[in-house]
């Protein structure tokens, strides 16, 4: 997603801008660009197609110099991928940096023009910076100006505003997509999340819908929209953030996921960390109201984008069995927009790595709305970026403490997520009256999750060595039943977003009904075989496959029964309990995607057309 930063400092704030992008350049993005004020009056301006390192070169060339700037790395929603259409758009003296849509930029644009302003880009974006540029003839002050621009403006956006005539200053606004405040020693900032601007601070102001801040070089004040829809000057607390700076780095590793992947056991260890007591889940670790709202929940409606859709589909088969409570899982986007039936006692458990998911976000303020109406009783955001707006306007958080995941593709964020779901699961087990003995069995497999995980991670080599199979064909099924069915999805989805092989998940026991007419030599079959209580029927699918000529892949528990042989690779995964094995086998699933990917040369961090934050709808 589009990332914004800006900074007002007491010297040349391009490299502030510069080092920001590369720190935002994991959300994914296809064109970059800067502007400064470089003397009061002269705005200066560069922009490229491509990546940030593009946008250096063209510095280089032609360099900016200013202590007031604005930055941005595009992820296109309107228009093209262009030199055009990169931000900043500039108008006059003005220039605007956005992150979001504006959904009534066309009749905007029509007014604008028949004004006799003059368009020279395609996107929603550039109506902003003509609004400001013509709001600045009729206002006592930037700040003025970009409130009247915005209150015309329909959807959600991040911007960041400057003004040639007003060089020490930067105005920011929020409504919808996320923006910090960074508050330094030397100088002030804006950013889409902190990580853009940990180089120069570590505190930070989470800015909240309908705010607009005045950054100066000495510090900002904020402008909040008051339900009256009156602005006033208000206070909004400086927080530290937490992540420590140096886990942002790649390390020994090729790239930013195969690192992630490694540090699954201590981000694991990290989101257990706290949580378990001997032979139980310490509920009050999920927040004061943890436990009366889980005893009061009747049913689960969990809401997700994704990846963290398919931790959800995941916890339906944990909640439902170890906690005996309905639930259901619903992708946001179509959560969001449908007549949703929410039961009395309905807890809303929203899913969401960044916390800034556009439709997750949405879904949970429709709950949110209905809280009053007897349906739903409360919501809990499972998140990994703490201030986020999820975990700010949840009733609960648990933070999954995964650490910075910059790979665009999840990894750590959805291992960690569903140990997260795990301790919901016991909790809501706990509080109503189910075996305590299972329930302490549980808690201490969770203990000696992490090591699993590393024994894992150990599959490195062996993965590796049979990735190039995969690598040069065009499509993938993979199989799974039970808990392990989204663990397949998710195998698949991994595959899909970083070697862009087309690849499908279905159930085992649903082949025979359809997908069985697809097999043949050229389509090869990745199955997950834990030891559950259905291996027998699996093993049974497998070789439906097998006699129809696919070719089988299949991530075993060394008993499950499944044997190799030709046409069939089998890889060991560490025994370990069915409840516990789709975090388990997400590992080599993830390493198959990455190896593959690498075999196929793509970029695997970044990789085409995805975003990682996804801010926009
Ligand atoms: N609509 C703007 C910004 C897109 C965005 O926020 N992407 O994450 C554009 O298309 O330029």
């Amino acid at each position: 997603m589009c990332g914004i930063v800006a900074a007002v400092g007491t010297d040349n704030v391009l490299p502030i801008l510069m080092e920001g992008l590369k720190r935002l350049e994991y959300r994914g993005y296809d064109s970059a660009g800067v502007a400064l004020v470089q003397a009061p009056g002269r705005l200066g301006r560069a922009r490229e197609v491509g990546k940030v390192a593009a946008l250096e070169q063209a510095l280089v060339a032609a360099p900016l110099t200013g202590m007031t700037g604005i930055a941005h790395t595009r992820w296109a929603t309107h228009g093209k991928p262009s030199q055009d259409n990169a931000h900043p758009h500039m108008s006059g003296r003005v220039a605007v940096v956005h992150n979001g849509i504006i959904e009534n930029h066309l009749a905007l644009r029509a007014e604008l023009m028949a004004d006799g302003f003059v368009f020279t880009s395609e996107t929603d974006t550039e109506v902003m910076a003509h609004l400001v540029e013509r709001e600045l003839q009729r206002s006592d002050s930037l700040l003025q100006a970009v409130e009247r621009a915005v209150a015309r403006l329909e959807g959600a956006y991040a911007l960041g505003v400057i003004d040639a005539e007003a060089p020490d200053r930067v105005i920011g606004a929020r409504q919808g997509s996320p923006l910090v405040v960074g508050v330094g020693d030397h100088g002030c900032y804006l950013g889409s999340d902190p990580l853009a601007l940990l180089s120069v601070t570590d505190r930070f102001i989470y800015l909240e819908d309908g705010d607009l801040v005045v950054v100066n070089q000495g510090g900002c004040t904020v402008h909040g929209l008051a339900p009256d829809g009156t602005r006033q000057e208000v206070v909004r607390e400086v927080m530290r953030f937490e992540h420590d700076d140096l886990a942002v780095g790649k390390g020994e590793f090729a790239h930013y996921m195969l690192k992630e992947i490694h540090e699954q056991p201590v981000a694991v260890a990290n989101a257990l960390e706290g949580r378990l007591g001997a032979d139980r889940v310490l509920i009050e670790a999920l927040g004061p109201q943890a436990r009366e709202l889980l005893a009061d929940t009747r049913q689960v409606h969990i809401v997700a984008c994704g990846t963290s859709y398919h931790a959800g589909l995941v916890a339906r088969y944990w909640i439902e069995e170890l906690a005996g409570v309905p639930c259901q899982v619903e992708i946001a986007s179509e959560y969001r927009y449908r007549q949703v039936v929410a039961p009395p006692g309905t807890l809303f458990l929203a899913l969401s790595q960044s916390g800034e998911t556009a439709d997750t976000l949405a879904a949970l303020r429709h709950a949110r709305r209905r809280q009053g109406d007897d349906a739903y009783i409360g919501s809990l955001a499972v998140c990994n970026v703490p201030g986020s707006s999820l975990v700010r306007e949840s009733d609960l958080s648990l933070m999954t403490h995964a650490g910075p995941e910059i790979g665009v593709a999840s990894t750590k964020a959805f291992t960690t997520q569903l140990t997260a779901l795990m301790l919901v699961t016991l909790a809501l087990r706990q509080v109503r009256g189910g075996d305590p003995e299972l329930t302490a069995r549980l808690v201490h497999r969770l203990r000696y999750l992490p090591t699993l995980l590393g024994d894992a991670v150990a599959l490195d080599e062996e993965i590796r060595g049979i990735a190039d199979g995969l690598a040069s064909h065009r499509h993938a099924l993979f199989l799974g039943r039970g808990s392990q069915m989204p663990i397949a999805m998710e195998g698949a989805l991994k595959l899909k977003e970083i070697s862009y092989i087309h690849a499908e998940a279905y159930a085992a026991g649903e082949l025979k009904h359809g997908p069985l007419a697809l097999i043949d030599e050229t389509m090869p079959v990745v199955a997950l075989a834990p030891m559950d209580d259905v291996r027998e029927k699996l093993n049974s699918n497998l070789q439906e496959v097998r006699a129809r000529g696919g070719e089988l892949l299949v991530f075993a528990d060394p008993e499950s029964g499944v044997v190799a042989g030709e046409g069939v690779t089998v890889v060991n995964v560490p025994a370990c309990c069915h409840y516990l094995a789709p975090i388990v086998y997400t590992v080599p699933l993830q390493l198959l995607a990455y190896y593959v990917a690498v075999a196929r040369d793509t970029d695997v961090d970044q990789p085409r057309n995805l975003a990682k934050s996804v801010t926009v709808e």
